[in-house]
């Protein structure tokens, strides 16, 4: 075990507690609420922001914070992701102290069984943690979209002396029933948590929003692991981080909150504390289509907090006039590499790799997921196309609400999810 005090360097200087942290990333979730984009991803696979994939976003976020063992615990529907980490983030080196071991469920235990809860998931792993040779385990979720440096976060784990420290945000009071939502006293220390209450209590000094858990988490690891030890023992437990540690954490020992929008403005890494969980259609598909506004919030040009992704070497998009002259241009958008719009017009959109858009078509407010084509003449607008989809010749999205019901998914918003199965079946009953 790595046992040096953090401030026993040479130089005085501190040393970054990163250094002697883990990163153990839970990428096991179904994200159903994704529907038909997670029928075949787990949902930190899902393609985010023109070029990445929602999973960059904690991993970068941990190694920009300095932070070189990660460990990302995978099971459903993990083809995707798993071959998304291995082309993109396979320059770990052992030789320089560096990990990132993917760890599927029913790999390494004897029984062959699945990840119970979020908690199991490290429980079946905690012989690799051990090998790290880490003091901090910190446990991010994998299908969140923030920028974070986990530093910070360390350092006032370690300034309270707390069991676990908990990332923790506000939100609406009437959002808060899908989150831990907890209270805390003057020194931010929770005194109260309730994962998921039905009816969430508000804040003290603002009862119309909630202080709610991001499902993050600072730990020392000799004491995670006596905990978790116990808690596989315990036959009434559901084994899950939320449901069961943090709270009993809340009642027999001292957990903390750590606020996010503290923790942003101490790093300086964003103007407004951004975070979304782009769980649903709806919420997945705004979180990128902001990114078209003139000055998003969530700055993906940041040199100085680069997110990583794996990203094919293709050839520079292109915008070329078609044969009879019109020209194929995009506005107020983002257009990834080996992309082709020829007498098209693009605006508000989202073109990620791979894209096509031809003559006549027209785009507005559409997330294009890696692949796609889109015939002569189609008309679509607020929708989101699943990655590989063919639009048909002259398809209209957007503006009859029954035709759109009739053969896609529509959300209550009005958001319209294309898949190549629905269009297949549309084809063949027209
Ligand atoms: P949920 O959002 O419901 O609550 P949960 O389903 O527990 O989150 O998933 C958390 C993370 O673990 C996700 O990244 C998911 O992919 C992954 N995961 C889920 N089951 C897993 C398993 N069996 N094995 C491996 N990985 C798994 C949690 C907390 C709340 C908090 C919210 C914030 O419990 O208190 O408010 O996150 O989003
Ligand atoms: P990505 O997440 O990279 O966009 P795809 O959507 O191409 O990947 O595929 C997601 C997952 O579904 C992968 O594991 C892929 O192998 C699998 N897959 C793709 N097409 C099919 C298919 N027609 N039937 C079954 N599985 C598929």
């Amino acid at each position: 075990m790595n046992t040096r005090p953090i401030s026993d360097h040479p130089t005085g200087a501190p040393l970054r507690l990163t250094s002697q942290a883990m990163a153990f990333v839970l990428a096991g979730g179904r994200g159903s609420r994704l529907e038909e984009l997670t029928d075949r991803r787990a949902k930190p696979a899902v393609h985010f922001g023109g070029k990445s994939r929602i999973i960059d976003f904690p991993l970068s976020n941990a190694l920009n914070s300095g932070i070189r063992k990660m460990a990302v615990a995978t099971q459903y529907k993990a083809h995707s992701l798993i071959r998304h980490m291995q082309r993109g983030w396979n320059f770990f080196r052992a030789e320089r102290n560096e990990y990132l071991d993917i760890l599927p469920a029913s790999q390494r235990v004897a029984e062959n069984k699945w990840y119970l809860g979020t908690a199991d998931a490290v429980t079946q792993n905690i012989d690799i943690v051990d090998d790290y040779d880490v003091k901090y385990v910190i446990i991010l979720a994998g299908d969140h979209v923030y920028k974070m440096d986990y530093e910070i976060m360390l350092r006032q784990h370690v300034e309270t002396d707390a069991d676990v420290t908990v990332g923790c945000l506000t939100v609406p009071r009437e959002e808060a029933s899908g989150f831990g939502v907890m209270d805390v006293n003057e020194h931010g220390r929770i005194v109260d948590f309730l994962e998921k209450p039905a009816d969430p209590p508000g804040m003290p000094d603002d009862p119309d929003m909630a202080l709610a858990s991001m499902g993050i988490y600072v730990f020392d690891w000799a004491f995670l692991r006596e905990l978790l030890l116990a808690d596989a023992e315990d036959t009434s437990s559901s084994h899950d981080f939320g449901h069961d540690l943090i709270p009993a954490i809340v009642k027999k020992g001292s957990a903390y909150a750590h606020r996010f929008s503290e923790s942003c403005v101490m790093s300086g890494l964003e103007t407004e504390p951004y975070w979304r969980d782009v769980g649903t259609i709806d919420s997945f598909w705004q979180a990128n289509i902001d990114l078209t506004e003139f000055v998003p919030t969530l700055d993906m040009y940041d040199n100085a907090w680069p997110i990583w992704t794996y990203a094919e070497l293709v050839p520079p998009a292109k915008f070329i006039h078609d044969d009879e002259g019109r020209r194929g241009q995009a506005i107020q958008s983002l257009v990834a590499g080996n992309c082709i719009v020829s007498g098209a017009e693009v605006h508000n959109s989202l073109l990620f790799t791979g894209g096509r858009v031809h003559s006549y078509a027209s785009l507005d407010h559409v997330v294009a997921l890696p692949y796609v084509d889109i015939a002569r003449g189609a008309d679509l607008s607020r929708c989101v196309l699943d990655n590989r989809v063919r639009i048909p010749e002259g398809l209209v999205v957007g503006q009859d609400p029954e035709e759109d019901e009739k053969w896609f998914r529509r959300t209550a918003n009005g958001i319209v999810l294309i898949t190549q199965p629905m269009l297949d079946r549309r084809a063949a009953a027209l």
